[in-house]
C-alpha cells in the first residue's frame, strides 16, 4: 500500500492555533508554594531534565529495542541500540517531523506507540518542541481516542500503523469523522511505520530548540503542564490527568533514589510504556535520568521477556500481579534462572503475600511492591525494609509531605491500625481532573485531598496495606475499567432493560469483567448473549480489555434495603451461579 492510499483524508487541515491548556487545582496555593520552597520542585522542565542525561551520558547505552521506521532497503522492526547520543538525534528527527506537521510549543500530541525505540524518540522530542503529550495505550481503541481529541484539542496523533495487529488508521479515520461531524477540529495523524525524511536528521529544516526556548516563563512555574497520563475512571470515561513539569519530575527523581538506579541500570520494559509505572515509578524517566539502560519488550509475553533478559542482562523489570505470578510459575517450570536480574518491582493490583513470596523463592530476586495512581501518590517497600514488610504491604509514600487520611463512610478520621478510606494530598498528586468540574467535586475535598477509592490499613511502620476498594471499578490485570462506562453503554442496547458490572474474582487476571443484564427481550440476545455483547462492544469502539468477559441474565436485581442495586449480593449471586454445577 501506498503513502498516498493511507494518506489521512484531513491532510488538507493545517493545525491553526489549538485551545490554550487550563490550569485548575484546589490544592491550596500556599502548600504549592511551600513545596517549592523545600527544593522538591526544581525550576526544570522534563525537556531540560532529559537533554542533561542524553549530553552526560552521551556514549552509554540508552535503549534496546524493536523500531519501526524504514530502513530504506524494506521496513519491518529489528532490534536496535542506541546511545544516548542516538537517542538524541532521533528525537531531533521525531521533533522534525512533528514540526512538519505544524506542532507548536503547548500544542498536545496523542502519543499511542507501542514499547519500541520510537516510543522513545517521540515521546523526547515532544518533550523538546515544548509539546505535551497524553499518553494512550496502545490498546486504546477509536471511542476513548475520541473522547481524549475531545477533551484535550491535539494537534497530532501518533501511532505505529499495524502495530499489535491493529489498524490504527481506521480508527483515526473512524473518530476524525465523527469529530468534523460535529463540528470540532481533529488532530492530524503521525504514522510512525510512512517512510520520513531518512534516519538522519536533514539540514536546513529546523532542529529541536534549546530546552531554555520552550520552557514556560509562568508566573507561577508549579502550573505549568507538561502530559497528561489518563485515568482508569470511576465514574463514565477517563479522566485526563494533567501533571506539571515540577510534580512530576520530583516523583522521579525520588522514585529514582529509592529504586537506587545507576548507570548499570538495566530495566525491561514490559508493561505499556504510557502507563504512570512504567514511565514515572522510576520508569523510564527515572532510568534515562540516571544513566541506565531500557530494554524495550516488543510484547509483554513472558517468553520474550526471558530471552531478553538473558540476551541483555536486564537488572530490573515492573510487573503487574498476573504478569509476576506468569513469570514465577514459568521460571519454575522450567527451572530457569536469571543471574542478572537484581529487582523485581510488582504493582497496579493488589499481590498477594503467598504470591510475593513464591515469586521471591523462584527467581531469588529483591521484591518492591509498588502502589501507585496516575493521580499521583506512589508508594514503595524500601530496598531494605524486612521482607515481612515487603510481603504483606503495599508500600510507603515517597515523599515526606504526601499526607495520607484514611476515613471512614463519614469522613471521620479513624483510629490508627484501623481499614478504612485512602485520602491523600502532596507535591506530586494532582488538585485536579483536566476539564471535570463534576467528578472534580466528588474526587477532591476542599482542602484539595484526593480520593482514591482504595480501603487501606496504615500499619505502625507507617507502610500501607491495601484491603480493598470502595470505588465502582474493575482490575483487570492492572488495567482500570470504569463499571460506569460498562453499564452505560450495556443500557443503550435495545435488548437491555438494566445492566450492572461486576468484577469477577479470577485467578489469571485478578478481575474479570461479568455484565449482569436484566433483557427486556431474551431473544434478541440469539443464541450467545456473550457474543452479542462482546460484538456490540466492539463495534462500538471499545479497548478489548473493557469487553465483558462473562454475561449473566437475570430476571431482577437484589436490592439494597434503600432500594439501590446491592453490587455485594449481585457478586455474591454471581459467584454462587458460576461455582455451582451447570
Ligand atoms: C497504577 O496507576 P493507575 O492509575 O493505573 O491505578 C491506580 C489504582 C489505585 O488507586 C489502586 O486501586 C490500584 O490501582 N493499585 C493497587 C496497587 N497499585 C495500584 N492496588 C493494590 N495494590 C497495589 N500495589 O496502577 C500505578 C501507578 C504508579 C505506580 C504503580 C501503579
Amino acid at each position: 500500500m501506498s503513502h498516498r492510499d493511507l494518506a489521512s483524508p484531513f491532510d488538507e487541515l493545517k493545525p491553526v492555533t489549538r485551545s490554550p491548556l487550563e490550569f485548575q487545582g484546589f490544592v491550596p496555593e500556599e502548600r504549592l508554594k511551600d513545596y517549592y520552597l523545600k527544593g522538591y520542585y526544581q525550576p526544570q522542565t522534563i525537556a531540560q531534565f532529559l537533554q542533561e542525561s542524553l549530553s552526560k551520558y552521551a556514549d552509554q547505552p540508552a535503549a534496546i529495542g524493536l523500531t519501526h521506521q524504514s530502513q530504506g532497503e524494506g521496513s519491518g522492526s529489528q532490534e536496535q541500540k542506541w546511545t544516548y547520543k542516538q537517542l538524541a538525534a532521533q528525537a531531533e528527527l521525531a521533533a522534525q517531523r512533528l514540526q512538519s506537521l505544524g506542532a507548536r510549543k503547548g500544542d498536545r500530541v496523542l502519543l499511542q506507540l507501542p514499547n519500541c525505540l520510537e516510543f522513545l524518540s517521540y515521546m523526547v522530542g515532544s518533550f523538546q518542541l515544548g509539546l505535551v503529550p497524553v499518553f494512550c495505550l496502545p490498546k486504546h481503541r477509536e471511542r476513548e481516542l475520541e473522547h481524549f481529541a475531545r477533551q484535550v484539542d491535539p494537534a497530532i496523533h501518533i501511532f505505529a500503523q499495524g502495530a499489535e495487529n491493529c489498524d490504527y488508521w481506521s480508527l483515526y479515520r473512524a473518530y476524525s469523522q465523527r469529530m468534523l461531524a460535529a463540528n470540532l477540529r481533529p488532530p492530524l495523524a503521525l504514522d510512525i511505520t510512512e517512510p520520513g525524511q531518512g534516519l538522519e536528521p536533514q539540514a536546513g529544516l529546523p532542529g529541536c530548540p534549546d530546552a531554555e526556548e520552550t520552557a514556560d516563563k509562568c508566573a507561577k512555574p508549579w502550573e505549568s503542564v507538561a502530559l497528561f497520563q489518563l485515568s482508569g475512571g470511576t465514574t463514565g470515561r477517563s479522566k485526563m490527568i494533567p501533571r506539571t513539569h515540577m510534580d512530576y519530575l520530583y516523583s522521579v527523581r525520588e522514585s529514582a533514589h529509592i529504586c537506587q538506579l545507576s548507570p548499570q541500570t538495566k530495566m525491561l520494559v514490559v508493561l505499556p510504556a504510557a502507563h504512570n509505572f512504567t514511565m514515572s515509578s522510576p520508569g523510564i524517566l527515572g532510568v534515562l535520568y540516571s544513566g541506565g539502560t531500557l530494554i524495550m519488550a516488543g510484547d509483554p509475553s513472558p517468553q520474550t521477556a526471558f530471552g531478553l533478559i538473558q540476551r541483555h542482562g536486564a537488572t530490573m523489570a515492573s510487573l503487574v500481579p498476573a504478569l509476576a505470578r506468569a513469570w514465577a510459575l514459568l521460571a519454575e517450570r522450567g527451572g530457569l534462572s536469571f543471574p542478572s536480574l537484581e529487582l523485581v518491582q510488582v504493582g497496579g493490583a493488589k499481590f498477594s503475600p503467598s504470591a510475593a513470596r513464591h515469586l521471591v523463592e523462584v527467581l531469588g530476586v529483591k521484591l518492591q511492591q509498588v502502589f501507585g495512581m496516575a493521580e499521583g501518590l506512589v508508594n514503595y517497600t524500601r530496598l531494605d525494609d524486612p521482607l515481612e514488610i515487603v510481603l504483606t504491604t503495599q508500600g510507603r509514600p515517597i515523599s515526606p509531605d504526601d499526607e495520607i487520611l484514611i476515613l471512614d463512610d463519614q469522613d471521620k478520621i479513624l483510629p490508627a491500625g484501623q481499614a478504612g478510606h485512602l485520602l491523600t494530598r502532596g507535591p506530586y498528586t494532582i488538585g485536579a481532573y483536566y476539564r471535570e468540574e463534576k467528578a472534580n467535586r466528588e474526587s477532591f475535598t476542599d482542602q484539595g485531598f484526593y480520593r482514591t477509592g482504595d480501603l487501606v490499613v496504615a500499619h505502625p511502620s507507617g507502610h500501607l496495606e491495601v484491603v480493598g476498594r470502595a470505588k465502582d471499578q474493575i482490575n483487570r490485570a492492572g488495567e482500570k475499567i470504569s463499571v460506569d462506562e460498562i453499564e452505560d453503554f450495556a443500557l443503550q442496547l435495545p435488548a437491555v432493560q438494566d445492566a450492572v458490572a461486576v468484577g469477577l474474582p479470577d485467578p489469571d487476571v485478578g478481575e474479570r469483567i461479568c455484565l449482569v443484564l436484566l433483557a427486556g427481550d431474551l431473544k434478541a440476545f440469539g443464541p450467545s448473549p456473550l457474543d452479542y455483547v462482546r460484538r456490540a462492544y466492539r463495534q462500538a469502539g471499545f479497548a478489548t480489555y473493557k469487553l465483558p468477559e462473562r454475561v449473566e441474565l437475570l430476571s431482577q436485581f437484589p436490592l439494597t434495603k434503600v432500594g439501590k442495586i446491592s453490587r455485594k449480593e449481585l457478586r455474591e449471586r454471581i459467584g454462587k451461579i458460576i461455582s455451582s454445577p451447570q
